[in-house]
């Protein structure tokens, strides 16, 4: 039976990829990190009692910058294959916490690469790279060959992430891979990030459990794909013979306020837009009321204004192809936050 070890399986990406594994016959461990609350809510339906008979589901609990808890989780599992997905993953957040995001996200990497080294385990390792990697645009489609100008704290992070992947590949053998994911969603997708943000609001605003949403930049672009047919690109990625990088995205990109658009015509509450800049507002066109506001805050320092990426290595040489389009994404992650926002209501009385 097969081993693998996921950082970041309590996040969005981590509970697919534990899903996929376990499908496949994997003996799964997860990295968790402490936390005053629960943070398990996304794999609980796939965990056991490790008492349970043939429980193949192991949680343990660690840090990317505890670099002896990696070092620890390397020796008593002994991962035919790591996923390194852990990461403070929030672009915006990463202008906050530049520090911290540069600790998890690039060091956490090579703390990993290093533990693999010295242990001198046969690991193949993957690498969560971004699309954040590109940055200003360079040219369209994206693609492996195009040249990194990140724009943020967080796509300087994973650049380290991304060279240091290339760099212990080269010089100690190490399978490595480095998977440069374009955006992808689910109804699993962190409420802060733009979709799930506008599915969750559009859904309670139409159930009059809110008001209004705010957002910022409403004209960047994305390449936005589902996240459950991401996760199966990660272990392709790690089966092949050699180890190399790879693009993943759909090759279609939208703008931020198509996605809304989308989301709330779904919701019988079509949008008009109104206004301009910082006053611009996506207006109900029945009630003439606006349900969508800009508001500054939520602007970057250095925004990365198109992302569209071309995936044809990974089909090529994957095989790798996207199942969910564009409209399935917007209708399944807006339905799965109609029905949330239904039991909420009823929990409200
Ligand atoms: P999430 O934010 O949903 O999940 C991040 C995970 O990392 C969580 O499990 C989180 O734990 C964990 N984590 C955060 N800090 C640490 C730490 N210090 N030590 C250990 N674990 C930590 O991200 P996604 O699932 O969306 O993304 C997975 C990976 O892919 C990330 O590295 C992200 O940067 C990258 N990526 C994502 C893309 C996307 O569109 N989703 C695109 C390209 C790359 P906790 O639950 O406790 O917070
Ligand atoms: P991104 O995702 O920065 O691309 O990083 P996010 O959904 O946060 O932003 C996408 C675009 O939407 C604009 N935007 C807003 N974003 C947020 N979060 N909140 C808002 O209110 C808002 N209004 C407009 C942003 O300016 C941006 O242009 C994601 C993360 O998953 C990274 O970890 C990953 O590496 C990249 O995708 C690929």
């Amino acid at each position: 039976m097969k081993k693998a070890l996921i950082t970041g399986i309590t996040g969005q990406d981590g509970s697919y990829l534990a899903e996929l594994l376990l499908q496949k016959g994997y003996e799964v461990h997860g990295m968790i990190r402490r936390s005053s609350s629960f943070n398990t809510g996304r794999i609980n339906h796939i965990y056991r009692d490790p008492h349970e008979k043939d429980v193949r589901l192991f949680l343990h609990y660690g840090d990317l910058n505890d670099a002896s808890s990696i070092n620890t989780l390397l020796r008593i599992v002994q991962p035919d294959e790591i996923y390194n997905l852990g990461a403070q993953s929030h672009v915006r957040v990463s202008f906050d916490v530049p520090e911290y995001t540069g600790e998890v996200d690039a060091l956490g990497a090579v703390r990993i690469l290093e533990g693999i080294r010295e242990t001198g385990l046969n690991t193949r390792f993957y690498q969560a790279s971004s699309s954040e990697l590109y940055g200003k645009v360079v040219e369209t489609p994206q693609r492996e060959s195009t040249p990194f100008y990140p724009r943020s704290p967080y796509g300087c992070a994973k650049a380290y992430a991304y060279y240091i992947t290339q760099n212990y590949r080269e010089s100690y053998d190490i399978y490595a891979c480095n998977g440069i994911l374009f955006n992808h969603e689910s109804p699993r997708r962190g409420e802060t990030f733009v979709t799930r943000k506008i599915t969750r609001a559009a859904a309670r605003i139409k159930l009059g459990l809110q008001n209004c949403l705010y957002l910022g930049n409403l004209d960047a672009k994305r390449d936005w794909g589902f996240a459950g047919d991401y996760v199966e690109a990660m272990w392709l990625m790690l089966q092949q013979e050699q180890a190399d990088d790879y693009v993943i995205a759909t090759g279609e990109t939208y703008m931020v306020r198509t996605f809304a658009e989308k989301v709330f015509a779904r919701l019988g509450m079509p949008l008009e837009w109104g206004g301009s800049g910082d006053r611009e507002e996506g207006v109900d066109t029945a009630t003439g009321k606006p349900l969508i506001r800009v508001d500054s805050k939520y602007f970057r320092p250095a925004e990365v204004d198109l992302l569209l990426g071309d995936p044809s290595k990974a089909k090529r040489v994957l095989g790798w192809q996207q199942q969910t389009s564009f409209d399935q994404l917007v209708a399944m992650m807006t339905d799965a936050d109609l029905a949330l926002a239904e039991r909420e209501m009823r929990a409200n009385g």
